[in-house]
Parts: structure tokens; sequence; C-alpha cells
């Protein structure tokens, strides 16, 4: 595993997979999901393991997916690499996960984060969807999940402005189960963690099933909506100059084609 480092054991029956690529503020790359989808599948088999905590560092759960890797794609590549295979995978796990969340939650890292069951955040975590900035909108669910967990209105400001949300408004809006000082997240989440592993391992992993079951009617056919308008922004000159004006370091310059 290069991006991520996992410790099977990490407490008695609490498994921890931790985002590993601190100098990118853990931006995911699909080998990054492929090594997460793989070390779930693991875990989902290791009858030792009840609960699973997901985390980044102090700085960055995630700020969002690598820009450097997709700026130059094009919609059919986007289409072929088929990423969201691995993202399917990884939200059918079926033991409870626990994100623990402080600093940068953007983009793919909030998708992420919402691909969990439970967060608890940092008082320095930001939430948010900026992909508005760089010409192309949420991939991974969030114009989903993002709106049936605080709202229509609120994900509209938040999708269309790419304004990021504090720990403390995520915690209003139901983003986020607890919010606590940087030093104790690790330590509420291990707490939860602790408490749900005490249960029964069938009847926590039927509430889940059914919980999503809830959740996710619907869903599947508005993830495939958002997916092809996803795929459709790469045909836009705004997503090559969005990017590149990242990846460059200055404002992007969109010409509404
Ligand atoms: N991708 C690549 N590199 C990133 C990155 C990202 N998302 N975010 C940060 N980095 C890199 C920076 O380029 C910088 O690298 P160097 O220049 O030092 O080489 C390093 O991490 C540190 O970042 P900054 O210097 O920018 O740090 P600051 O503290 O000044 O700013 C920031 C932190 C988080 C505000 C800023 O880095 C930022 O705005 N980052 C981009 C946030 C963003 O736009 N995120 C959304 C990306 S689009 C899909 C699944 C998911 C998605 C799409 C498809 N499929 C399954 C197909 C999701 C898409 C997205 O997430």
């Amino acid at each position: 595993m290069e991006f991520i480092k996992v410790t099977e054991q990490y407490q008695p029956a609490i498994a921890l997979i931790q985002l590993n690529r601190p100098k990118e503020l853990n931006a995911l790359n699909p080998q990054l999901m492929g090594e997460v989808r793989d070390a779930l599948q693991q875990l989902d088999k290791n009858d030792e393991v009840k609960v699973i905590i997901i985390t980044g560092n102090d700085q960055a759960f995630a700020a969002g997916a690598d820009i450097k890797q997709m700026a130059d794609k094009s919609a059919i590549d986007m289409q072929i690499m088929d990423q969201f295979s691995t993202w399917d995978q990884i939200r059918k796990t079926k033991k409870p996960i626990i994100a623990a969340v402080s600093g940068f939650a953007l983009g793919g890292g909030c998708e992420f984060v919402m691909t969990c069951d439970m967060v608890i955040a940092s008082e320095t975590a930001k939430f948010g969807q900026p992909e508005i900035k760089i010409g192309t909108i949420p991939g991974a669910g969030g114009t989903q999940r993002l709106t049936k967990a605080v709202g229509k209105a609120k994900a509209m400001e938040l999708i269309l402005t790419g304004r990021f949300l504090s720990a403390q408004e995520a915690h209003f809006y139901g983003l986020v189960n607890k919010v606590v000082p940087v030093e104790m997240y690790m330590h509420k989440a291990v707490e939860l963690a602790k408490e749900i592993a005490q249960m029964s391992p069938v009847a926590v992993q039927l509430a889940k099933e059914a919980i999503n079951r809830s959740f996710e009617t619907q869903l599947d056919e508005g993830l495939m909506f958002e997916r092809k308008n996803f795929y459709l922004t790469f045909a836009s000159e705004d997503q090559k100059e969005g990017m590149k004006a990242f990846i460059e370091k200055r404002k992007p310059v969109f010409k509404g084609k």
C-alpha cells in the first residue's frame, strides 16, 4: 500500500485506514482509492474487525480528487477509466465506517466523507464542493448526498459558489455527528467505534444495510444523472482552463464553452 496505512487492530475490534499523501493534502488518485477499496474488502472479511475508522491527518482528510491527474482528460477518457466502480465497491462495505475528519474535506474528499456512515470532525474541519471553481461539478455523489444531508437551498449555495462549510455549520446541518477540539477527534471516533463494537455484528450490519436502503432507494438514478453531467464538463474548455489555472496557481478565465 503506497498511499494509505492500514492498522487491522488499531484497538481491539477497531481497524484504522489512514490516507497518506500528506504533501498533496491527501488528494485522491485512482491508486489511492483502489487501495482503500482493497483494504475495506479485506477488513470486511476479518472477523476480528467490527468497526472501521478512516482518517487523514490534522491538516487534511482529503482536498479532493487529484486535479493534476484529471486536468487533461477528455469526457471519454473519464468514462473509460470508470473510477466509479471503485467508489461503488467502497460504498458496498458491510461494516460500519466512521470518518474522523480534520482540516480539508473538499470535493471528492467531502464525497468520500459522505460515503462513510458517521463523521467525527475536529473544530478545524472544512467541508465543501469547490469543483465549480475549476469548471466542473461534483462527480462522486456530491449533488445527491450533500442535498440529502443539508437540504436543497444550502446544497445549491455550497455547490454553486464552492464555499466551505465550517465544522460547526456542518454539525448544524447534520453532516457530522460531533465536533471536538483537534486533539480529540481520533479519541472520540474510537469511543464511538468501541460503543458500536459491543453490539451484535450481525444486527449492526443489517441495520446499516437498512438505513442505507432508505437513504439510497432513489440515489442510484441521481448518481447516474450526476455522472453523465460530470463527464460532460470534461468536454468543455472551461474545465480545462479551471484545472490548468489551479495547477498554474492563477485565477481561471471562464468563457462559457
Ligand atoms: N489535487 C491535486 N493536488 C492538490 C489538490 C488536489 N485536489 N489539493 C491540493 N493539492 C496540492 C497543491 O497543488 C499543492 O501542491 P504543490 O503546489 O505544493 O506541489 C499542495 O497540495 C498543497 O496545497 P496548497 O499549496 O494549495 O495549500 P493551501 O493551504 O494554500 O490551500 C486548499 C489548500 C485545499 C484550499 C487548496 O489546495 C485547494 O483549493 N485545493 C483544491 C481543492 C479542490 O478544488 N478540490 C476539488 C477537486 S475536484 C471522481 C471522483 C471524485 C471526483 C471526481 C471524479 N470519479 C470517481 C471519476 C472529485 C473531484 C474533485 O474533488
